[in-house]
Order: C-alpha cells, then structure tokens, then sequence
C-alpha cells in the first residue's frame, strides 16, 4: 500500500538523521552526544549494529588494518587478541561501544532510507524509508558505506545452476561444505582469506580468478597477556604502539607515489610466491603482471600455500557458463560442482557513493543524476548543491594503506563543527560553493596522475572511464589538516525566509526519548 507523504510541519523536526550504524554512523552519533546534539536517530535497514563486520562473517574474515588501528581513537581496547582481529572481535568491539555509548535508544533498526529531499524553504530535509515512514531533519548525514550491495556478475546460466550459490558478505554458515566441490570466483581480499579455510574441508576447490592480487606476509602474532596486561595498566604504552602503527602504515604511501620503488619493493613478494608455492606453473598464473599497490595490496600468510594442496586448483581461463552442475571455461573443460561462492566483490558503479534511491538537494540537483558520470564532493564530505547533507567516507576519502577509522573520526569532527557553526551564525544550512568542490576535485585528480593507481589495473579504485574517484591521494595526516578546521569562506550560510511552520512538539526533546 503506499504511504501518504505528510505535509512536512507534522513530523517532529530532528537534528540530524543518519544512515547506517556501522562504524561510520556510530562514530558520528558519538561526536554529536560529545558535542551536545542529542536530538538525532539513526536509521538502520538490518537489525543489528556493525555494518560490514555484521554482513562479512566468511570463514577467515579479519581486517587487514591493525586491530589497535582499526578501532576509534576515543574507545582504546587494550585487549585485542591478535594484531589482525578476527571478525567477531571487531563486530563484538562494536557492540560493546555501541552500549558503552548508549546508542541504541537512537536507532532505529529495519528503517532502509529509500528517498531524501531537501526543501530550501525551510532548510530541512524529508527522508523516507520502505516501511512508509518519514523523518524530517536540519542535517542528513549518509553513513551507508561504500563497499556495500554485493556485485552478482552476469555469468551465462548462473541462474539455472541447481547446487548452492552465495555471495560472500552473504555466507550460509547453514550450508556445510564438507566434501562438496566447490567453485570460488574472484581472488579479492575477501576471497583470499576463506579459500584458505575451506580448502582442507570440500572435496575439490575450484579457485577462478581472472586477475592475480598481490598478497604479502602477514603479522599473525597473538598479543601476549603481558602485553595486554600493560597496554590496560599503562594507557601510555597503547597509545605509543598505534602511534607507531599509524606511522608504519603511514610510510606505505611513498611507493604509491613513485611506482619505480613499488617496482623494485614487489620482488620481495615475488619471492614469496615462488617460496610458498611449490608448481611453478601455478606460481607463474598466481604472479600479477601489473604494478604493486594498483590494485588493493592483500595480507596473507595461508593464501598461497593452499595451492600446494591436491584438492586445490587454480582455474585462469575465463568461465564460459554455468550448467545445472558444472562450470564450464572457455578452452571446453568441464568441472563439477556442488556449490558456487562469489568472491566477487561489490557494486562500484556511481552506487558505490550513492545508494539507488532519489535524494534531490537545491532545485536542479538530483545526486544520482549530478554523480552519473563520477561522484564528486569536497574532502569526501560535503557536496555544492545538497545543503546540510554530508557523507562519510565519500568520493576521494577511501584509503589502500591506513586505517578508514582515522579518516571517519576527522569526518565527523567536520561534520559536528558544521552544525556547531551553522548554529553560531544563525543560519538555516550551508551550502558548499561550486567553485571549491571544482578546485578540489581538480587536485585531487592532478596528484593521483603518476602514482601507482594510474599504471594499468582493474579495480574498485577506478571506474571503468579510469577516473579515481574513491581514494585519498596523499597522507592521512593530510587529511586530518584539512578538516580540522571548518573554511567557512567555502561556504554559502543561508537563512531561510520561509521558516519551518511547527516547531519541536512538547516531549520531543531528544530523538532517544521519543522512542
Ligand atoms: O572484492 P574485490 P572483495 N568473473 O572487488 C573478481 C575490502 N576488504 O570482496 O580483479 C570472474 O576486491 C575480481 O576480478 P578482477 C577491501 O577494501 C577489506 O574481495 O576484477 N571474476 C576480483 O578478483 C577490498 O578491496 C577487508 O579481475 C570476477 C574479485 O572478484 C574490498 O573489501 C577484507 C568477476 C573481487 O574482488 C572488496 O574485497 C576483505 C567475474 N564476472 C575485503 N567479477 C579488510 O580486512 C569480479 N571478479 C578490511
């Protein structure tokens, strides 16, 4: 049944409404609560917090940023089990944060955000969800994350196959796959951390990859309890291993800058390569013919020597079809299969930044019409022609060699100091001018000319017109200049004339307590 839109004036006017309670959306409710603003919700399609690290829960699944990195800076866990957590302690970490915060009052859990649009009237916005509800709001921030709807690729008869097929950010931990034959496409960071897991369980594994990754050494020590017995004592000596983690990390850059030194460090994993793997043919196929550090540089210790294993094989030719119970390539050979994982990525077209529903900012400005050829923002945050709205981990604010957190928690102090100066100034919403969204976009695309990005790969990196529209291309800490501080001469401060006609009903003075 469709739901009435209501007249505007009868919804109570929030704050801010977010989108997502993954790390992002979670790490922006927290600044707000610092910051004072208490009347917001969050609105959650799933039912529980976490994001990524509730919908990839593949055997294997850890991040590939250090655990003592990859967590907030304001919500030190001193005892991470490993320096690379496994998934659930990171989704675990996030639930405890969640309760630590007390953020659950303002979610709103099964509320999938399905249209938004800004009335400049009265400088707010109207956003709706698929149950048919509306929330009317000042500020709209889209923490939904990038990497997020499962890219199906369009195989010929994968539709007709009768075993079982899953994505993996879908994994059916129901299905078992004890002495199944197995089909796994795509050799991405997800891919390379379940092959090796299933492997000693299928019958056979088919590993079809198209293009090779770079995978190097990774650090699988375990935090001794000492370790964790002083970073908890002596808050200090955490705070030192992340610095120096941060750092490390941080010196990943320069050969993203310099291929020639990329070119000359990837004889290191080369090496790795032919000392794991034991067919030299298979090593050859499993060795990337492009530049280290094009593509997103992989961690992993078990990865390659899965290859050594007899039930293992490593399919490079292209995939012609799929039957009801085989995959067939294109040289005519034929394999059996019980079940088909697709390692295969997400959906990166303009989808990446921007989910499949209409949000409409100031007359003339529909986000996925202005983004069709290629999102573009300013600092991966605000976008000129969509007042009051800000994105976390937007265009240009990914990153391949630091932690995403760090970038998060610099885009949700911009974010707070936005609705902090907007409230100075007495104004009802601001609007990111052209010109410096154009600037900035122009820079970013000069620096990323030359580096390591533009040698000749395939990647979720760019898209299919080559243009770089999801990575940071300089330092972290670059970043962190940038947005430490709101430009305000970078805006345009609007007060509206026609204000909104209701103000905020008795007893809904905070977001939480309306529930
Ligand atoms: O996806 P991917 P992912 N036929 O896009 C192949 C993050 N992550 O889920 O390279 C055959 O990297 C495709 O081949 P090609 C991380 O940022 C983080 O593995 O396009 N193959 C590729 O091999 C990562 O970058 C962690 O030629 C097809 C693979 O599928 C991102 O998530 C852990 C195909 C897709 O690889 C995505 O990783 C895991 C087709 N039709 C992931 N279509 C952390 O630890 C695609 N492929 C933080």
């Amino acid at each position: 049944m469709a739901s009435r839109v209501p007249v505007q004036s009868e919804l109570p006017l929030l704050d801010v409404v977010i989108v997502g309670a993954g790390f992002g959306g979670l790490c922006m409710a927290i600044k707000l609560r610092e910051a004072g603003i208490e009347n917001f919700l969050i609105l959650e399609k799933d039912t529980e917090v976490g994001g990524t690290w509730r919908d990839n829960n593949y055997p294997g699944c850890a991040c590939d940023v250090q655990s003592h990195m990859y967590s907030y800076s304001f919500a030190p866990k001193a005892d991470w089990s490993k320096r690379y957590a496994p998934w659930d302690e990171i989704q675990q970490y996030i639930l405890d944060t969640t309760e630590k915060y007390g953020l659950r009052p303002f979610i709103r859990f099964r509320q999938e955000v399905n249209s938004a649009h800004f009335d400049k009237d009265c400088g707010e916005w109207t956003v709706g969800t698929a149950t048919g509800e509306f929330y009317r709001c000042k500020h709209f921030v889209l923490a939904s994350g990038p990497l997020h709807v499962p890219a199906i690729p369009n195989i010929p008869g994968l539709d007709k196959f009768k075993g079982k097929v899953f994505h993996s950010a879908r994994w059916d931990h129901d299905y078992d796959l004890t002495n199944k034959k197995v089909v796994s496409i795509g050799t991405g960071g997800s891919a390379i951390q379940y092959v090796p897991e299933i492997a000693p369980k299928v019958d056979k594994l088919y590993v079809f990859q198209r293009t090779p990754a770079w995978v190097i050494p990774r650090d699988e020590r375990r935090y001794l309890g000492i370790e964790k017995k002083l970073f908890e004592r002596f808050p200090v000596l955490r705070k030192l291993h992340r610095t120096r983690l941060y750092w490390t990390n941080e010196a990943r850059v320069w050969p993203v800058f310099n291929p020639m030194l990329a070119r000359t460090l990837q004889q290191l994993p080369k090496a790795f390569i032919r000392l794991q793997v034991k067919d030299p043919e298979t090593a050859r196929k499993l060795t990337p013919d492009y530049t280290i550090g094009c593509k997103r540089v992989l961690i992993s210790n078990k990865y390659y020597p899965t290859f050594n294993r007899p039930n293992v094989e490593l399919v490079t030719e292209g995939i012609q079809e799929i039957r009801e119970h085989s995959i067939v390539t294109k040289d005519g050979v034929e394999r059996p299969a019980d079940c088909i994982i697709l390692g295969t990525g997400f959906v990166v077209d303009p989808r990446i930044y921007m989910k499949d529903f209409p949000l409409t900012g100031l007359p003339g400005h529909e986000l996925q019409r202005d983004w069709k050829d290629g999102a573009e923002s300013y600092l991966g945050v605000t976008t000129s022609g969509y007042p009051n709205l800000y994105q976390l981990v937007g265009p240009n604010s990914g990153l391949g060699h630091n932690s995403i957190i760090f970038m998060i928690e610099a885009q949700a102090d911009y974010i707070v100091q936005c609705i902090q100066t907007l409230r100075k100034k007495g104004a009802d919403y601001l609007n990111l001018k052209q010109e410096v969204q154009r600037k900035f976009n122009e820079e970013v695309q000069k620096a990323i000319q030359g580096t390591v990005w533009t040698t000749g790969c395939t990647s979720w990196y760019q898209q299919d017109d080559g243009k770089n529209v999801a990575i940071w291309p300089w330092s972290t800490w670059r970043y962190w200049l940038r947005t430490r501080k709101v430009n305000e001469s970078e805006y345009q401060w609007v007060t509206c004339h026609k204000k909104a006609s209701k103000p905020l009903p008795e007893g809904q003075k905070t977001a939480a307590a309306s529930a």
